[in-house]
């Protein structure tokens, strides 16, 4: 098979006005570093300390750089190019680390997927990122991920090597990949793309985010400061690692380059999660709420040994001060809310914050450069205290998505600022509390759905006339999603229904925990409603038809 010429890429850029880089150079926050040139210091610097740890394999920062040398330069080997984009899905195993570690080494780019995503969201990303390569494990969690390989080697044409990270079947193995590491380019451009993260996605797929060495660099250099992270700390990848807070706030990547250990969890249970705990002396972790509940209550009465825990993260979605109450009670560490995106700004409540506003506040900014906006729905700055728009530019947020004009016309203002989409108010000293959204999204747990990806995906189905999908106030997930359904007429089932959109080849948790059938979408206001008013109404009436909390 033949490359597919380089020049039938849409390159990836990402690009601040010049004002913006000689200011983020002159304080200090772009340093030019890269990460194949920190990963090569810290392997000299700190050989033989242990840089992951994940299942038996204990990789010292030498191997690991050994390990990223032999990955890279085997898949330059088997044909491939620098510049070259790399779909990744891989689970909580050293592999990860390993394998994006060795993109990185030969210049080429980790287009990150999630584990529970299917051929729908994996051949979105495939495509949108003109993917030559996908690396995934023969299986994991029950899935196997070989099948989807052959799936998309069927769909996606310009798909040309599949790698897999255990018995490899008729594809190759990760273990097998050999080659010259001397032949490996030289470090890339500080400001040039290193990788692509993925956006939870307000409206229709995933769109893809290009983040810099520079830019994701300072966001997680600078989180190792506010998170107390250093060369003897062992951070814990509890969530999956391809997610962006285990990733950098301050994530793997940030333990990684303050020398320290970094511990990989196959789940984010306590009864994975705890028994490394004890066993590797885990000072630091990030967990969305649903879960740092469940650790909370497993504490309590659990018997290993989690004195170790100095910090104990809590993002993805919003934790209420009653959560964060319990969180702190049970766990005897320091609590630490973290709101952040992939995009791009992250905040932070501090270490040595009161205990009120870490209960109640959702963090302030990294950077004294991160610039905030509160804004009406006119753009208008609200009065100081009020709840608003939050908008967002700064020193480690994006100023465009990759190979998506339509979404970027949505996503940001004229002079750069991220819509981010989230309603907050501001506190005096830059404190943020999340207040909602404005979007359309369902906050699952800390996964995003897309209510319109879903609607989309219902109005594909031969008895469903219309669909709604809107979050509802869960007890235990923050939100779930309910999908309101006008049936044709013969209804199908609430199971069928779901069974439906599972069977679409979508990532499970976007299956609608809930169908309510209705006659019909009637609304109090006369013409044309939004799907974003409609959406509103529906859920505001169901609440009060069922009494349920909001
Ligand atoms: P994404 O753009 O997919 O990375 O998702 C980021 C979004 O997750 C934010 O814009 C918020 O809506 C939500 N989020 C993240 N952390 C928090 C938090 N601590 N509290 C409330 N919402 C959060
Ligand atoms: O939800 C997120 O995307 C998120 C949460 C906390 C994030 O990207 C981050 C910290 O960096």
């Amino acid at each position: 098979m033949t490359a597919a010429p380089t020049s039938a890429l849409v390159p990836l850029r990402q690009t601040w006005p010049p004002g913006s880089v000689a200011r983020y150079r002159a304080a200090g926050y772009w340093t030019g570093e890269t990460f194949p040139g920190f990963l090569r210091d810290r392997a000299t610097r700190y050989p033989d300390d242990i840089a992951v740890v994940g299942g038996a394999v204990r990789l010292s920062y030498a191997a690991l750089w050994q390990e990223a040398g032999r990955i890279g330069a085997g898949l330059l080997a088997r044909g491939l190019v620098p510049g070259d984009r790399v779909v990744v899905q891989l689970g909580n195993v050293p592999e990860f680390v390993s394998v994006v570690c060795g993109l990185f080494r030969a210049g080429l780019v980790p287009v990150f997927a999630l584990p529970a995503h299917r051929i729908t969201e994996v051949g979105h990303v495939l495509r949108k990122a003109q993917a030559r390569a996908y690396i995934a494990a023969a299986v994991q969690d029950g899935f196997d991920y070989r099948t989807l390989a052959r799936e998309l080697q069927a769909a996606e044409p310009a798909l040309q090597h599949v790698l897999i990270v255990g018995d490899a079947a008729e594809f190759t193995a990760v273990a097998a990949l050999a080659g010259d590491d001397t032949g490996l380019p030289a470090d890339p451009d500080p400001q040039s793309v290193a990788f692509l993260q993925l956006s939870g996605g307000s409206t229709g797929l995933s769109k893809l985010i290009p983040r810099t060495h520079d830019d994701y660099i300072y966001s997680f250099r600078a989180s190792n400061e506010i998170c107390g992270i250093d060369r003897s700390s062992v951070y814990l990848v509890a969530l999956p690692a391809a997610h962006n807070f285990p990733m950098s706030s301050p994530g793997f990547f940030g333990a990684l380059y303050a020398g320290a250990r970094v511990v990989l969890s196959p789940g984010p249970g306590p009864d994975a999660a705890f028994p490394l705990i004890a066993r590797e002396g885990v000072t630091c972790v990030g967990l969305v709420p649903p879960l740092a509940l469940l650790w909370a209550q497993a504490a309590a009465t659990g018997t290993h040994d989690l004195s170790s825990l100095k910090v104990l993260q809590v993002g993805g979605a919003k934790l209420v001060p009653e959560a964060a109450r319990r969180v702190v009670d049970a766990l005897g560490c320091t609590l630490q809310q973290v709101f952040g995106m992939a995009e791009g700004l992250v905040n932070y409540t501090r270490l040595h914050d009161p205990l009120e506003v870490v209960l109640t506040t959702q963090g302030r900014p990294i950077s004294p450069d991160d610039e905030v906006l509160v804004v009406d729905d006119y753009g208008h700055p609200v009065a100081a205290g009020g709840i608003g728009h939050l908008l967002t530019r700064g020193p480690y947020t994006i100023r465009a998505y990759h190979n998506d004009p339509a979404a970027n016309a949505r996503a940001f203002t004229e002079d750069g600022y991220y819509r981010t989409g989230d309603m907050v108010q501001q506190l005096p000293g830059g404190y943020l509390v999340v207040q909602g959204r404005a979007g359309d999204h369902i906050n699952r747990a800390g996964e995003k759905i897309s209510a319109e990806e879903i609607e989309d995906h219902l109005l594909a189905h031969a008895d469903v006339f219309d669909a709604a999908v809107v979050s509802m106030p869960d007890a235990y997930l923050g939100e779930r999603s309910c999908a309101f359904v006008i049936a044709r007429d013969t209804p199908p089932s609430a199971a069928s229904l779901k069974a439906w959109v599972r069977g679409r080849g979508l990532a499970a948790f976007k299956v609608p925990d809930q169908v309510v059938f209705v006659d019909a979408f009637g609304t109090t206001a006369v013409g044309k409603v939004s799907r974003r008013e409609l959406r509103a109404q529906l859920r505001a009436r169901y609440l009060e038809q069922t009494g349920e909390p909001r």
